[in-house]
């Protein structure tokens, strides 16, 4: 039986068409669970849309929609686009959907019959961009003087009738959670928490009564839950809760929430809190990534300068999205995007490294040894190239994508292209061709098993180009996994069937900068 995995990203709130920092968690995700899948586990990837709340009602009101009908158009947008980007989701849950409304009440009805719910009045400060209540002491002053959350976004006095969770009464199991385990990563993100945690927590308002776009709360007519009781919820809700079942027995609790570092506090706080509430297993892990910068400045569709991802991968492909954007960005830190960087990066190491060398040899097997491949052991460099090679594949870059170290394994992978490249460059194929066509064939045969290692292994970065150099070589489906790495009967079947590698066509085309983005 194979290990199950459950990976989640955050649910993003589809108030607007999604921007590259949703393309950007949800490509990681893909990654991971890419990455999973061919270490041999069971994977459920759960990704979608958070659609209640003040944010959703009044963009709504603004638009002259309902939330519904916005809701129903962005979040189709968001769906669409990780279609677009290979992202292979088990589930899109949408929070309006019946199943989360059923779960949502029910994990609230076990936290009120663990008696840690009850009715009061919220009187504090809100941000409705962020969903979040602030503490006075936690607001910082804006240029013009005015309050602001420590997100930098606008806060408003908000009293009404509000029903309480006793989050005051999770300081010291959370502040264990916290400080004795790997739950939330990177590190640097942990103390914060920590200090959050230590000023003292407040109970938290988890229910509105000043609208009612949202999941009802049960037996309080009027209050609809706080959207992030309904929000965290998504990702139990996806794997049958209430009702359990054989998803809920395989894979709670889940792996990893993958989220962005603005919302730690409601994944390493208040929902571990809910969930020792309603006495259900914690997740392993939460890792709050860093944020994708537009040339330096923060994308977000408040501030109004978003980069379509969708326009991204139409210009520049799906691939070479992905590959930049985890390449780029050391994972867990902030990053910056921009069209040139992308060109740049894509050019140098797919389209003249990996492209190149895959497409020259492939070239040279189809020509000079007219597309057959021999029996042969490699040995001396042969034998030291793919040991590099294999080194990386099987180790360096499994080890790191675990991790989540997502630039340093691309490194890793990049550096054994390279030695490829030199490879080809000192043993000179084309020269022994006419000297020495024993030697020559020797040499093409081990880069196109050293060419299988690199593609097997970067799979879950550049799912489809892989996928086109793994059919030139004829590698079969079922040894294009991590375990086949070390099985090379691929090779030994092309030897037996006689079969031709055909001449290839480009699989990584140099990519050209957009008139409009080089002006
Ligand atoms: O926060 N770079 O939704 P959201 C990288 N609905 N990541 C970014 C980013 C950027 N520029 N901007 C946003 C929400 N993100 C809630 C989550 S989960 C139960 C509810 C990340 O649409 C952000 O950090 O504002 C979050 O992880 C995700 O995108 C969705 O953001």
């Amino acid at each position: 039986m194979s290990e199950p995995y459950y990976i989640t990203t955050a649910i993003h709130y589809p108030n607007g068409k999604p921007h590259i920092g949703h393309a950007y968690e949800t490509i990681a995700a893909d990654v991971m669970a890419r990455y999973q899948r061919l270490r041999g586990r069971e994977v459920r990837f759960q990704t979608g849309t958070d659609e209640h709340g003040l944010k959703m009602a009044q963009k709504a009101r603004d638009l002259g929609q309902t939330p519904r009908e916005l809701a129903d158009e962005m979040s189709f947008s968001f769906k669409n686009l990780f279609d677009v980007l290979n992202i292979s989701y088990d589930r899109f849950i949408r929070t309006t959907d019946a199943d989360h409304h059923r779960a949502s009440q029910a994990i609230w009805d076990a936290m009120e019959a663990k008696g840690d719910l009850y009715l009061d009045r919220y009187e504090g400060w809100y941000s409705v961009r962020d969903e979040a209540y602030y503490d006075e002491k936690e607001l910082v002053e804006g240029e013009g003087g005015e309050k602001l959350s420590p997100q930098g976004t606008p806060v408003e006095w908000t009293e009404e009738e509000s029903w309480f969770f006793r989050l005051s009464n999770y300081a010291e199991p959370l502040l264990e959670l916290l400080r004795t385990s790997a739950f939330l990563e990177p590190t640097s993100r942990r103390n914060e928490m920590i200090a959050f945690v230590e000023r003292g927590l407040q109970d938290l308002s988890v229910s509105r009564t000043s609208f009612d776009w949202g999941v009802k709360v049960p037996g309080a007519d009027g209050h609809v839950m706080y959207v992030w009781v309904d929000a965290l919820t998504n990702y139990i809700t996806g794997l049958g809760y209430p009702d359990g079942g054989e998803l809920w027995d395989k894979f709670w609790p889940a792996d990893l929430h993958l989220i962005g570092k603005d919302i730690v506090r409601f994944h390493t706080i208040y929902w571990p809190a809910f969930l020792m509430s309603a006495d259900l297993p914690l997740p392993k892990k939460v890792f709050g990534h860093g944020f994708l910068l537009n040339r330096g400045v923060k994308e977000s569709k408040s501030a109004g300068n978003v980069t379509d991802p969708m326009e991204l991968a139409e210009t520049f492909g799906v691939d070479a999205l992905r590959y930049f954007l985890m390449a780029e960005v050391t994972f867990g830190q902030d990053g910056s995007y921009s069209a040139e960087a992308l060109v740049t990066k894509v050019n140098a190491e797919l389209a003249n490294s990996f492209g190149n060398l895959a497409q020259r040899t492939l070239s040279m097997v189809a020509k000079n040894m007219a597309g057959k491949l021999e029996a042969f052991e490699p040995a001396g460099d042969d034998k030291a190239l793919l040991a590099k090679v294999r080194e990386a594949c099987v180790v360096t870059l499994p080890q790191e994508f675990e991790a989540l170290n997502f630039s340093v394994g691309i490194e890793a992978w990049l550096r054994a292209v390279f030695a490829c490249n030199q490879y080809v460059d000192e043993q000179a194929p084309w020269a022994l061709k006419k000297t020495d066509p024993e030697r020559m064939k020797a040499v093409l045969q081990t880069l196109l098993i050293a060419i299988r290692d690199l593609a097997v292994a970067i799979q879950p970065i550049i799912p489809d180009k892989s996928t086109a150099v793994l059919d030139q070589l004829a590698v079969p489906m079922e040894q294009r996994d991590y375990a086949a790495l070390a099985d090379e009967s691929w090779f030994a079947a092309n030897v037996a069937s006689g079969r031709n590698i055909e001449k290839p066509t480009p699989v990584f085309p140099r990519l050209e900068l957009p008139e409009a983005e080089a002006a």
